[in-house]
């Protein structure tokens, strides 16, 4: 489902404030109309409710810390709840913060599809959603604003990138994110979409590892057993699942960014150390810092203000020749 980019407009209030002498009195106008500072909310009236989906990576760590640092910081009722990655438990989770009447919603669905019941009863509960880190696919209507990634972005970049370290030839094997996700789906789609053009370049295999280090691990163990040292490459939707990866490659007895050359996405502290040892050949960022656009983009919608429909976060690439350098520079 692609995100059209248009503005979300909502009734402005207007607020007049005039100068006397230096400091800013407000006029006389506005002791006719209700003064809209009034009206105003700040980040210490705000009650937000967070519906997480889970704790299942390194990235997801950094995304709640984040959202909880960013509330404490900024004075913010943060109403968090973790749906240990059960859809059913996100729903739950929602119609709980619905009952508690908070201001607005952030959610980050575990998957596309199935939200469109829940989100309308927030709506008609007068309760925003913003959809932070993952998109849903619900009526533009359903939600006032997506704060996240362009997923197709970051598969056709791994792809450009691995098309690089291959010089154009690989049997590639692909640790897939959670099934039905939109940063699986389109990490899937747009890495396709660049390898198409390398005939040299072929997917032998492609298994979720539902981004987990673990199930990461697994998959490419079993990969292995299957392909052997046929398999040159591995596309990683996650750093999680590209570390279990490296542990599988050694046990197998290969050289894990030299046998076999891994890239993976989100550029995780762990992804650099991997590549400071030699075993991962390139990360592509995906930023979980999201916590102050959240809230300011809250505080906005509160305030009847101009939202965009999609909040891009800004996101590199990182390879192993900087990898030390930027390491400690790193928040996740
Ligand atoms: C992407 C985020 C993904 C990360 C994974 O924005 O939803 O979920 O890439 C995480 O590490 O599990
Ligand atoms: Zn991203």
């Amino acid at each position: 489902m692609r995100i059209s980019r248009f503005l979300f407009f909502v009734p402005i209030f207007a607020s007049i404030l005039g100068f006397v002498g230096c400091s800013r009195q407000p006029d006389s106008l506005s002791t006719l109309q209700p003064d809209s500072n009034s009206l105003e909310k700040r980040y210490e009236d705000l009650i937000v409710g967070y519906a997480q989906l889970g704790a299942e990576s390194e990235w997801r760590a950094a995304n709640t810390i984040s959202i909880k640092e960013t509330a404490e910081q900024l004075g913010v009722e943060l109403r968090f709840l973790d749906a240990q990655q059960k859809q059913d438990n996100q729903i739950e989770a929602i119609r709980k913060l619905i009952i508690q009447k908070v201001d607005v919603i952030g959610i980050s669905p575990i998957v596309e599809t199935g939200w469109d019941e829940v989100f309308q009863e927030a709506k008609d509960a007068g309760i925003p959603i913003i959809l932070v880190d993952r998109r849903a696919a619900v009526p533009d209507d359903l939600y006032v604003s997506y704060l996240g990634s362009d997923f197709l972005e970051e598969g056709r970049k791994a792809a450009r990138i691995m098309a690089e370290l291959v010089d154009g030839k690989a049997s590639i094997v692909e640790l897939v994110g959670t099934i039905g996700s939109a940063p699986a789906n389109d990490r899937y789609t747009g890495f396709r979409e660049v390898i198409k053009d390398y005939p040299g370049m072929k997917i032998i295999a492609s298994e979720s590892g539902d981004f987990t280090r673990a199930r990461g691990r697994e998959v490419m163990a079993a990969f292995l057993e299957k392909y052997g040292s046929e398999i040159t490459a591995v596309y990683a939707h996650n750093d999680d699942m590209a570390l279990g990866a490296i542990e599988a490659i050694e046990e197998y007895g290969l050289k894990p960014g030299e046998d076999i050359m891994i890239v993976s996405i989100d550029a995780a502290r762990g992804a650099f150390e991997a590549m400071i040892a030699g075993k991962l050949n390139a990360t592509v960022e995906c930023n979980p810092l999201l916590g102050p656009q959240f809230f300011e983009l809250a505080l906005k919608v509160v305030n009847g203000q101009l939202i965009p429909k999609w909040v891009p976060s800004i996101e590199s690439v990182f390879f192993p020749e900087d990898a030390a350098e930027i390491l400690p520079t790193r928040k996740y």
